[in-house]
């Protein structure tokens, strides 16, 4: 991939950043993420599909509801279509110089809203030729985008959820038009975070008429997409807060048992997100895996939260253990298919330089591809799989087999523990495993 520059440069002082190994105090080198790299026998960029999110790189200012922003960004002018311009050429430039294969965005981060539905639309459709262009120019795709159903103030009740039909086609106009975008940048993947999809009080709240609307919406989206040719996989982001106080996709189990009852399941998988796994008291590999158990696990917001602050931090992934855990699931299910990992994190509002950003994600970049190293050498090692098949194999053969199969009545479960007696115990060598683990995240 050659470096692009747009119209305009705006990160000229940095270079294209390469791999310079684990020995180098570069910090705007890559120690880990080596793209050619082949492990398992698939090169690492095949593996990570890497994404830059456009809202935390070209749209955040460094705001927090305590302050205002602290970021100034070149690329932000006044005039609406200037500005949509400039940033993405920002994000080409940002993409080539750090090997992202992917970017991911919002409608509204491409090109702020116009003031009515015929307006934004033809704004999207404007923005959508640039991005194109410049997919064209760089080879750079689109990893997936989204409708933005949280920002504005006619989403404070919810969007497809919200109690005012006027409201839930509003949102399906906005649905529409990042849909067409989708199809027209060959994007892999379309997301719905619902943000505003909850409530804040149950006082207020029909929920059950709620989540037949939620339900709704979806399969009307899906049907559309489907109609004009979208042939990716659609995305569920499950998050159990905030903004509201609770939101129906509230995690994994949750958003599998939903679209598994209305249906969705073919066409729909899960984005599951770090920070928003443990914000629903879960570990990020917990989310992973049961969204993999169910086969509907199909792309990664990487990100990391703050184990002392209850909220979406978004800090970028630094934690080896932790990454290593969720690398195992991805390998273990084969990779993540047309999904990848999307870096929704973002740089604390003081660290207001552009080199800043870069430096961030070189973090994030080397940590998921040390991570899938030695992920990769924990599952050719095969002790954690031998020691969980040896854990189950009261179920392999005999009784616990025919259990398996159906075969056995709960009067049969009866007898054969009247048979059997106490069982014998065993240990579950917890710290043996962690301390294996740990040993393979820090030995080369
Ligand atoms: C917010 C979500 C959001 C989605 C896209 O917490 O992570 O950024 O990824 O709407
Ligand atoms: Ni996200
Ligand atoms: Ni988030």
């Amino acid at each position: 991939m050659s470096t692009f520059i747009g119209r305009r440069e705006f990160f000229s002082g940095i270079p294209k950043i390469t791999y310079e190994g684990p020995e180098s105090d570069n910090p705007l080198s890559f120690k880990w993420y080596d793209p050619a790299r082949l492990v398992a026998g698939k090169s690492m960029e095949d593996h990570l599909r890497f994404s830059a999110a456009y809202w935390h790189s070209f749209c955040d200012d460094g705001s927090d509801p305590f302050g205002n922003g602290t970021f100034i960004r070149p690329w932000n002018v006044t005039d609406p279509m200037a500005k949509a311009e400039n940033k993405a050429d920002a994000c080409f430039e940002f993409a080539s110089k750090l090997n992202l294969p992917f970017y991911c965005f919002h409608d509204i981060d491409a090109v702020d809203e116009g003031s009515s539905v015929r307006e934004s639309e033809s704004r999207l459709r404007a923005v959508t030729g640039m991005l194109k262009e410049r997919q064209e120019a760089t080879g750079i795709r689109l990893l997936w985008n989204t409708a933005n159903l949280f920002s504005h103030p006619r989403y404070m009740h919810g969007a497809a959820t919200s109690p005012d039909f006027s409201v839930v086609s509003y949102a399906a106009s906005q649905v529409k038009a990042a849909l067409e975008s989708n199809v027209e940048l060959g994007g892999e993947n379309f997301v719905f975070w619902g943000g505003r999809e909850g409530y804040t009080t149950l006082l207020n709240t029909d929920t059950k008429r709620e989540l037949e609307h939620f339900a709704r919406f979806l399969t009307l989206a899906r049907d559309y997409g489907r109609n004009i040719g979208f042939t990716g996989t659609f995305l569920v982001e499950p998050k159990p807060m905030e903004p509201t106080k609770h939101h129906y996709d509230f995690d994994a189990s949750t958003v599998i048992g939903f679209l598994r009852h209305w249906g969705l399941d073919g066409d729909f998988k899960l984005n599951i997100e770090a920070n928003h796994a443990t914000l629903a008291s879960h570990s990020f590999a917990h989310e992973l895996r049961i969204a993999s158990d169910a086969g509907m696990l199909g792309s990664i917001d990487a990100n990391r939260g703050d184990p002392q602050n209850g909220w979406d931090t978004d800090q970028f992934p630094l934690v080896l253990y932790d990454v290593t855990e969720a690398m195992l699931v991805v390998l273990s299910q084969g990779g993540l298919g047309s999904g990848g990992l999307n870096f929704d994190a973002k740089l604390r509002r003081s660290s207001i330089d552009l080199e800043d950003l870069f430096i961030a994600h070189i973090g994030g970049m080397d940590c998921f591809a040390l991570a899938l190293i030695t992920a990769d050498r924990i599952i050719r090692e095969g002790v954690l799989s031998s020691f969980v098949k040896k854990r189950y194999r009261s179920f392999d053969d005999g009784p616990g087999r025919r259990f398996e199969e159906g075969e056995l009545t709960l009067e049969d479960l009866r007898d054969y523990a009247v048979e059997n007696g106490e069982p014998a115990r065993f240990s579950g060598r917890q710290e043996m495993l962690e301390n294996y683990v740990a040993h393979r995240c820090t030995a080369r």
